[in-house]
């Protein structure tokens, strides 16, 4: 049996226990001892194991010639780049060189390509954030720090909010607290536009329009400050900008703030004293919220409500949102290779479009982008534009089919590695090779460090993944962790299980801060305001994340046409039925899909799963490529269509 991580982004990071037999895998199962994820998986572990042993599975490397893919050596593929690598430096400048690698795999060594184009002298890298950036900024601003209470946490709240997070399909490790906690007592409430799998087991679901998360919060805010709710001791002492904030809430109405969210008084009443009445109740936020031009804002008033109830750094509080562990602390570049990044430089997705012909080669690792970024036409047609394009995958993605040349991957099952999550799991994962890949170069780690050779890096890490490893956690060996301690126990270095319970927190002031002047100096208003210009007639496009599927990558298997939720009036209204093929048209473009009539979501909506490939159509194809008010997160869901039949 040998021991593995699921490196998948997820807030599960599931601790696996791999049967091997002949260098072949016959079973995937959780661990059922380990302390956070015990046994549970999704079908998507065992989908690791489809993935090994797929058919359609890249195993050579490939070069397009003449439009045709034509099989090459690793060694060929090694000289063409070095080549074209050198080239691109010698007559342009190393920064005429990108590399993107995105969220196809989280463990440690996956990520080498990133500390070898340091050492070939720093490159342009996308600057623009696609998953939870303005929420991760928003929280910085307010705490200091990306940090959450521990799972088990959640047995100590009087109530639970599920604020924008949709568990049974993200984070299903969450989902027998949840009940538990709701034997004991705890009411669920969730809020969110469209109903899920999530609004099935909850108490009460509110249908918030989307984009007005900040002013249900405000709305709550306001109830909690008139009917005196709110801690006034902790305020005083750990709280900075109340008055700011409620000067400003002042000149809200509650009328105007219930019509934007969507919900009436009453119902916002009732939510306020579910949530601050009994201390404390707790807020899990997941991150559909902030993918919208007010992301950020949204999340600081979500932030400030808990702020001004006292319940952050409290059993059973706290606004859990992601819980970033490691990065501070783990020594990720451990050979220095920084210092020769001179050249880096970072461009946001609007300058990509603008000046992509200034790029001659661009690598793209662990990520579809050409499936994952909004607005695809444009930048398909810009990545076309690049002369020599990259992919490394295991297969030929809607990303792979538009390069020059494909170098194939191992299968996270054939590679040692080191493994955490930032998102909640706080134990960090030793990944054993469970079996040998066909090829040694098949493995990141060692077709860069080929590579490397080939150009003469001379001060290139040289060394085992083992030794790479060792020198990565270095600074947890004097809490007496080893990488054997890890491989053969379950390590966290969480030592305290309520986020910010020294209610000591990291920003200047060292006082959870409502008016932020680190916000105000990036241009940002300091307190959390309600902004949202985004309207139209047009009905809004959600692309949310699917249950079977980590993004795109198990739609590989699915042939048949992209679905699209609508409600029973949308079809009426424009004698649409159910199974009907129709056009979904933005200002970004147009995709066929096959409507399906639903109650789960309501009239002003078109609804869509992400990660569908171009072959079913791809909802990217119509989302706007805009940029969230924090973080430069991609605001997907400001995007609004027709249907035309
Ligand atoms: N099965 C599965 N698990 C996954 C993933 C996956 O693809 N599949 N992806 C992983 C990744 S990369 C991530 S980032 C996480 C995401 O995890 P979650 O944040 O839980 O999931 P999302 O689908 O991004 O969004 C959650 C909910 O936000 C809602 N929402 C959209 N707009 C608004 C709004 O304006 N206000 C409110 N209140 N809610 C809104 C959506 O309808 C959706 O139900 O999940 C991870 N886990
Ligand atoms: N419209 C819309 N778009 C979105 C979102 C949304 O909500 N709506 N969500 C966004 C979010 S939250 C995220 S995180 C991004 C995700 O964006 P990506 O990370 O680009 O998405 P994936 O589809 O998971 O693609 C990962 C790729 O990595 C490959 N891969 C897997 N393992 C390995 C490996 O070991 N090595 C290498 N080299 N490759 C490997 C997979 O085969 C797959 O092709 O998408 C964003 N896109
Ligand atoms: S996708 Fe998430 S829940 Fe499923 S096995 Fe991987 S880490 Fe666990
Ligand atoms: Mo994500």
């Amino acid at each position: 049996m040998k021991s593995h991580g699921c490196p998948l982004d997820c807030f599960g990071c599931c601790k696996l226990n791999v049967y091997v037999e002949d260098n072949k895998v016959v079973k995937i199962e959780g661990d059922k001892n380990h302390p956070y994820t015990k046994g549970i998986v999704c079908e998507k572990a065992k989908n690791h194991l489809k993935r090994l042993n797929a058919r359609d599975r890249l195993y050579s490397p490939m070069k397009k010639q003449n439009g045709k893919w034509v099989n090459i050596t690793f060694e060929e593929a090694i000289n063409i780049i070095s080549d074209k690598l050198r080239y691109y430096r010698e007559k342009y400048s190393s920064n005429s060189v990108i590399h993107y690698g995105s969220s196809g795999t989280g463990t440690i060594l996956k990520g080498i390509e990133d500390i070898f184009f340091n050492f070939y002298g720093g490159i342009t890298k996308i600057e623009n954030e696609i998953c939870w950036s303005a929420g991760n900024k928003a929280q910085k601003y307010d705490f200091g720090d990306n940090k959450s209470n521990s799972i088990e946490d959640i047995l100590n709240a009087k109530n639970i909010i599920l604020w924008s997070k949709n568990p049974a399909n993200s984070h299903i490790q969450l989902l027998p607290f949840l009940k538990k906690a709701r034997q004991n007592g705890a009411k669920i409430i969730v809020i969110d536009p469209i109903s899920t799998d999530s609004t099935n087991f909850c108490d009460i679901h509110i249908k918030i329009n989307p984009a007005s998360d900040a002013a249900m919060a405000m709305a709550m805010t306001k109830v909690i400050i008139e009917e005196n709710l709110q801690d006034a001791e902790f305020i005083k002492k750990n709280v900075v900008g109340f008055r700011e904030y409620k000067a400003y809430l002042d000149t809200l109405s509650m009328e105007y703030l219930s019509r934007e969210c969507g919900v009436n008084i009453d119902t916002i009443k009732e939510i306020s004293h579910i949530y601050a009445e009994e201390k404390y109740s707790t807020i899990c936020m997941g991150y559909g919220l902030q993918r919208y031009k007010n992301g950020g804002n949204s999340v600081r008033s979500i932030d400030a409500l808990a702020a001004i109830t006292g319940s952050v750094g409290k059993k059973g509080g706290g606004v859990n949102y992601s819980n970033k562990v490691y990065p501070k602390v783990l020594n990720l570049d451990p050979y220095g290779s920084y210092k020769y990044a001179l050249k880096d430089r970072n461009w946001n997705f609007h300058k990509l479009l603008k000046c992509s012909k200034d790029i001659k080669a661009i690598f793209v690792s662990k990520a579809n982008p050409l499936n994952q970024w909004p607005d695809l036409n444009n930048f398909i047609k810009a990545f076309e534009n690049i002369e020599f394009k990259v992919c490394i995958d295991m297969f030929m993605t809607d990303t792979a089919k538009h390069c020059d040349l494909i170098i194939p991957c191992t299968n996270t099952l054939e590679s040692e590695d080191l493994l955490y999550s930032s998102m909640s799991n706080p134990y960090i994962i030793y990944n054993e090779k469970c079996v040998e890949p066909k090829h040694k170069l098949m493995d990141e780690y060692y077709f860069f460090m080929e590579l490397a050779k080939k150009m003469g890096m001379k001060e290139y890490p040289y060394v085992s993944k083992r030794e790479y490893l060792t020198q990565v956690i270095k600074p947890l060996e004097k809490k007496g962790i080893t990488l054997e301690k890890i491989k053969n126990e379950y390590v966290t270095i969480q030592e305290n299980s309520i986020a910010w319970s020294d209610l000591k927190f990291k920003t200047p002031s060292k006082k959870i801060e409502i008016y932020s002047k680190e916000a105000e100096k990036d241009g940002l208003s300091p307190i959390p305001v309600y902004v949202n210009d985004e309207k139209s007639d047009k009905l809004r496009l959600l692309t949310t994340h699917p249950k079977k599927s980590l993004m795109s990558q198990s739609f590989k298997d699915v042939d048949t046409m992209a679905a699209a939720n609508i409600s029973k009036n949308t079809a009426e209204k424009q004698d649409i039925h159910n199974g009907d093929i129709v056009k979904l048209k933005s200002s970004r473009g147009e995709i066929r899909v096959k409507i399906n009539i639903t109650d789960k979501v309501s009239d002003n909506l078109v609804h869509m799963n992400v990660g569908w490939w171009e072959k079913s159509s791809n909802p990217n194809f119509l989302t706007e490529n805009q940029i969230a008010d924090m973080g430069k997160q991609a605001a997907y869901y400001d995007t609004f269509v027709e249907i035309k039949k």
